[in-house]
């Protein structure tokens, strides 16, 4: 097995500065040990420079930095459409989120060349999907999620989108800030959200199984999309837009071993680490911890002598 890093330095989706050192902390908290001691290849590509042109593009006028973001999904999206094709594992480290306007809509694109569908399990207190025209902050890196199913207002200022993400294939874990509009986006489409409410009360084994069953069931593709923000800020603080009230330590892998556990897992984004903002590389370190019980690292050894 192999893995292949590839550095997305962008923060023009965000409000905060600090997310362009992200690939860089990822690396220096051992994000390369980690896949090597789990016995895989490593190909690391380095980061993707910034992009050579940056379209005219106008938009809605409270939206920040849109031509930057329009031309980084260009770019990006031609890179994961061609990692997600070789046979290696693509792991893509942010960066703010605005990068999955990129990779969902690359990977979907060799997944419609495979003739398999694309999954993806969003991880993230938000669910991201603001369009163009719903977003109040004016922030991209709310808008991905909606602009990778297609939604309306995308198109002509960015890249056109190759393969749609079906909302029947999306399944949502660790919400709890959602706008008004999103929250009537995910009730049209009837995506499949398990907010912090329902992991309370279902856990998380539950509606992973259930995933992973549909997965499996249509011989699909798998992105994960793991946004800090998905965790709790106790154990997370290295992110611009905490919000209280997150996945825990155990809830965060027990997730990630259930994924390794499935084998479906065919590419990952790690996103939203703002390294400005973390204590000691604490946040940074968890996300490789989190990334090793992705690719197989048992945390509890649970073979205890008598069981
Ligand atoms: C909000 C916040 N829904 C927005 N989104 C964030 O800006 O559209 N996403 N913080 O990570
Ligand atoms: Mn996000
Ligand atoms: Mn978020
Ligand atoms: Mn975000």
């Amino acid at each position: 097995p192999h893995c292949t890093i590839l550095g997305l330095p962008l923060q023009a989706g965000t409000g905060r500065g600090g997310c362009l050192m992200g690939p860089d902390a990822f690396r220096t908290a051992g994000l390369g040990e980690v896949i090597t001691s789990q016995g895989f290849g490593l190909t690391d590509l380095g980061n993707l420079p910034f992009p050579a042109s940056v379209p005219e593009v106008t938009g809605p006028a409270h939206l920040k930095k849109l031509p930057e973001i329009v031309a980084w999904t260009r770019d990006i999206q031609t890179q994961a459409a061609q990692l997600a094709a070789q046979d290696s594992f693509p792991i893509f480290i942010g960066g703010d989120h605005s990068m999955a306007a990129g990779t969902l809509t690359g990977v979907a694109q060799a997944a419609a060349a495979l003739g398999r569908p694309q999954f993806v399990l969003w991880l993230d207190a938000h669910p991201d999907m603001n369009t163009l025209t719903s977003s109040l902050s004016g922030h991209l890196h709310g808008t991905p999620m909606a602009y990778a199913l297609g939604l309306d207002s995308f198109e002509g200022i960015f890249p056109p989108v190759p393969a749609p993400l079906d909302p029947a294939n999306i399944c949502m874990m660790g919400l709890r800030s959602v706008d008004e509009a999103e929250h009537r986006f995910i009730a049209e489409l009837g995506i499949d959200v398990y907010d912090m409410r329902r992991i309370d009360e279902l856990g998380v084994v539950k509606p992973m199984e259930a995933f992973l069953r549909r997965v499996a069931q249509s011989n699909g593709l798998l992105h994960v999309s793991f946004d800090v923000d998905f965790l709790d800020p106790e154990i997370a603080p290295a992110v611009g837009t905490t919000v209280p009230g997150g996945a825990t330590f155990r809830e965060a892998h027990l997730i990630m071993e259930m994924i390794h556990d499935s084998g479906l897992a065919s590419s990952l984004d790690l996103t939203e680490l703002n390294p400005f903002l973390d204590i000691r590389g604490k946040t940074a370190t968890l996300m490789c911890d989190l990334t090793a019980s992705l690719l197989g690292r048992k945390v509890l050894d649970r073979r205890t002598r008598g069981l």
